[in-house]
């Protein structure tokens, strides 16, 4: 308690607009960018003023709720696959050897080029994402197929030098939570499953998360440098901007070719291996704040938050009574395994429903002499719904109350997303969509229109939505007859 509290404090003053008090309302959500970033401060999430672009802090307050995030990712990839931890810097000679791999990378990498005063015989890259640091030791590791599968990842920072602009989550040069899997396998078949699966986990983790997202094949010229092709899971953010969350890349042999990483097969034979890797960075973060926050501040799903419930009493009457009813209540519902604080402060309570909405705490608990009186307990849930429970049994009416608040945030979320989504069947029609929200476009697949979609409608081309059938209409660009669409948006 007294921690959150001096943090806060020192958040309050630390950020321009918020002058002292913390009654300061955040700016409407319409206008998202300013927002946000308002938000990342005064709930303390991301302290965006270290003096290195692109490089942010984190707040103990956002930490805590990274924790909880990534929590999830860890128990949806434990059961088979195994955390592990490869170095930061690549030499140079390993970095350059995959061709396509470095052309995609090669502007964007940092580069080590001393020890102190002695320049390095070999310049170190600072990884913008681990191939080549893990892959060399692939080779070492994979002998027979009885190695594989094999299925690994990290949870690391990685650098890009970025040359958009950067946002605090978003896109960064430091990434400081880039979880990566890289996973191993006989045949290009298994390979391709396991790209189905990695997609399956990641929907897995944005449905706990209550976010909506997109499934779509990225188009050729848009896949990862060096994959087969790329799968990835975009989130539609609310200015009507996609924000890709998550890509699953099917690697085929083109690595094993150039780390000569082979297995022996049942028969004698060697072969090259078949691989995958997949990623997720802070940028889900990004997207939790983003889909479900409001004008109160950040709504957190039940399974993130660091403070599940806050139990504020009303002081009136016999005070001592109704801290007694509070702390019996608080070790109840600890006792219960829920994250619960109580807050005795001598702020108002207003000025307490103000700080804990911000923090987008769940469950609310208000406890005054009227409700003891009662045997009951007021229940605000950040959603705005609010009833009078009985003490009696509250804590397992709190997880009813918990499942409800996520299905409501999680319908509110759906019913904005697919607000969002609209079919167009001309370019001009893309156009228009695209200023708002995601187009849903008639494209024949082939390359030239697709770059010609992306030149006249003004926004990227995501690609074909996987798991979807549609009828047949014309190619915006080309006219031919086609069931294939692509999303489009403008991209963050
Ligand atoms: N090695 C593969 C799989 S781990 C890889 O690097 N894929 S990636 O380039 O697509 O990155 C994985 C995910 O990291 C992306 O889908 C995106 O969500 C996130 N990401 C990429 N660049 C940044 C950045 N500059 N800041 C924050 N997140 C990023
Ligand atoms: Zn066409």
């Amino acid at each position: 308690m007294t921690d959150s509290k001096t943090t806060l404090k020192a958040a309050s003053k630390a950020s321009s607009k918020v002058q002292g008090s913390t009654q300061n309302k955040l700016p409407p959500k319409e206008n998202f960018s300013e927002w946000y970033h308002e938000l990342l401060m005064t709930a303390e999430i991301i302290d965006n003023r270290y003096p290195v672009k692109g490089m942010c802090v984190w707040f103990p307050f956002g930490f805590a709720i990274r924790k909880n995030v990534y929590g999830i990712i860890r128990e949806l990839l434990d059961p088979d696959h195994q955390e592990t931890q490869f170095p930061l810097m690549i030499p140079e000679n390993e970095f350059m050897k995959e061709a396509q791999h470095i052309k995609g990378f090669e502007d964007e990498v940092y580069w080590v080029t001393c020890g102190g005063t002695t320049p390095l015989d070999v310049k170190l890259a600072l990884r913008p994402t681990s191939e080549t640091a893990i892959y060399p030791m692939f080779k070492l590791w994979i002998r027979s197929h009885a190695d594989l599968p094999l299925r690994i990842y990290q949870i690391v920072n990685t650098f890009r030098y970025e040359t958009k602009h950067t946002r605090p989550l978003i896109r960064l040069r430091e990434i400081t939570s880039f979880k990566e899997a890289h996973t191993v396998h006989a045949t290009w078949e298994e390979a391709a499953a396991q790209v189905e699966v990695a997609i399956q986990r990641y929907s897995e983790f944005y449905r706990r998360l209550a976010i909506p997202f997109l499934v779509s094949r990225r188009p050729s010229w848009d896949k990862f440098p060096g994959a087969d092709y790329t799968t990835a899971i975009d989130v539609i953010m609310p200015d009507g901007r996609t924000l890709q969350v998550g890509t699953a890349h099917h690697l085929g042999s083109t690595f094993a070719r150039t780390y000569e990483i082979t297995y022996e097969a049942e028969n004698g034979e060697q072969k090259l291996v078949n691989q995958t890797c997949y990623g997720i960075s802070e940028r889900c973060i990004a997207a939790l704040i983003s889909v479900h926050g409001d004008e109160r501040g950040l709504v957190l799903p039940w399974v993130v938050a660091p403070t599940q419930v806050v139990i504020v009493p009303i002081l009136l009457g016999d005070k001592e009574k109704v801290l007694d009813v509070c702390r019996d209540l608080q070790q109840k519902l600890a006792a219960a395994q829920l994250r619960v604080q109580l807050d005795t402060s001598d702020e108002r309570p207003g000025a307490k429903f103000y700080r804990w909405e911000m923090k987008g705490v769940p469950i609310r608990l208000e406890v005054g002499p009227r409700d003891i009186e009662k045997g009951v307990v007021t229940v605000a849930r950040r959603d705005g719904v609010k009833v009078a429970l009985p003490i009696d049994g509250l804590e397992k009416a709190l997880i009813e109350e918990a499942e409800e608040l996520q299905a409501s945030i999680y319908n509110k979320a759906r019913l904005f997303a697919e607000s969002k989504v609209k079919e167009a069947s001309s370019i001009a029609e893309a156009k228009e969509i695209t200023k708002f929200g995601v187009a849903l476009v008639p494209w024949c697949g082939e390359v030239d229109c697709g770059h010609q979609l992306e030149d006249q409608v003004e926004a990227n081309l995501l690609g074909e939505p996987q798991y979807q059938c549609f009828t047949e209409a014309a190619c915006a660009v080309c006219g031919a007859k086609t069931a294939k669409r692509t999303y489009m948006a403008r991209q963050y």
